[in-house]
């Protein structure tokens, strides 16, 4: 029998543990060599659609105030912004002009990927009675997911002055073995429009009938609301009434839903909206998960959440062509101990 190092209870419907005691990948697991090359089958016509907005939208910090949109700025040295510097000033032989900038990018700003080092429970995992702070698969936090005060971090390839790092779970898991597979997209907006829709299991499960789509173990499943189409409407002033009104979000209150995503065997949820599920979610009494969605995906399954991607064009190409299917490839940043990053996914069709 194995033993976990760092749990003796899983939270029930988690997958902890299912592809060993360290694992940081879990669903991205099922993409698979064999699941590759059935994604690159659906290539056939070799066009490719960038699914990222701009990363300066939504613009402004409307709709999450602790995410602000990047800042620009050149390198330095010497106390020169490298920006259409001569490097005659080096050497006057020099004929170079050059640019060299740096940014302040939040990482969930825009398009982006959820690790699972960003949503953790309090959880009893070490069966001593008392919840803990962990994440998937019982990684901890202050021990392997680390903020301001944790006195690991001054080991950490961050240096003396970093604020946080994620020594377990960092989104750079899913650029070392990068994300890339079959997407199977689902509009949501040629069903609902822009209308507010909490989409749950047998709405989703309607939608599939009605639109002949059929969703095997290791597709990432990508849903097209609307939302980002209305975001670039707003040219960076987002109104945030009104986003909180419109287009499909998941219901992350619904348990069939959730036990759905679990027996789906999917390997990735990723939507145009902010946070793929309703937020607030429904309301409900006592202790539970603000973000159920994202506990039961980020926590207990394993599998990885995309927000804010920008999947118009696709869907209007796959509908005009009768097709659901195509090869995704999306990498996030390999950015070591980063919670979040942005992407930029391609659908090749
Ligand atoms: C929320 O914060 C609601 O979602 P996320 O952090 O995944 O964008």
């Amino acid at each position: 029998m194995t033993t976990h190092p760092r749990w003796k209870h899983r939270p029930e419907g988690s997958t902890w543990g299912d592809w060993g005691p360290d694992d940081q990948l879990g669903r991205l697991n099922l993409l698979t060599p064999e699941r590759r090359r059935r994604a690159a089958a659906e290539v056939v016509e070799g066009i490719a659609f960038g699914l990222s907005l701009p990363l300066d939208y939504p613009g402004e910090r409307k709709l999450n105030v602790r995410r602000g949109p990047p800042r620009l700025a050149p390198t330095e040295q010497d106390g020169q912004p490298f920006m259409n510097m001569p490097l005659n000033r080096l050497d006057p032989r020099n004929t170079d002009v050059v640019c060299d900038d740096q940014v302040l990018l939040t990482l969930q700003y825009s398009t982006q990927w959820d690790s699972y080092a960003h949503i953790g429970s309090w959880f009893d995992a070490d069966g001593d009675g008392e919840p803990e702070k962990v994440y998937y698969n019982g990684y901890r936090a202050h021990e392997h997911v680390l903020g301001p005060g944790d006195l690991r971090l001054a080991a950490c390839p961050c240096g003396a002055d970093g604020r946080s790092y994620a020594l377990a779970l960092g989104i750079d898991n899913f650029a070392a073995r990068p994300i890339q597979g079959r997407g199977v997209l689902v509009d949501l907006h040629a069903h609902f429009g822009d209308t507010r829709e909490i989409v749950g299991h047998d709405t989703l499960m309607r939608v599939l009938e009605q639109d002949g789509i059929r969703i095997e173990p290791g597709d990432i499943l990508l849903l097209r609301t609307g939302f980002a189409e209305l975001i670039l409407t707003m040219d960076r002033h987002p109104d945030k009434e009104r986003l909180d009104r419109s287009c499909a979000v998941l219901d992350g209150r619904d348990a069939r839903l959730l036990e759905w995503i679990s027996a789906s065997g999917i390997a990735a949820l990723c939507a145009d909206n902010y946070a793929v599920e309703a937020y607030p979610a429904r309301p409900l009494d006592g202790p539970r998960a603000a973000l159920p969605l994202h506990e039961h995906c980020l926590f207990k399954l394993g599998l990885p959440l995309g927000e804010l991607w920008w999947l118009a064009e696709l869907a209007a190409w796959l509908r005009a062509h009768g097709r659901h299917r195509f090869l995704l490839t999306a990498p996030p940043l390999r950015l070591p101990g980063a919670v979040g990053s942005p992407v930029t996914p391609v659908a090749t069709v």
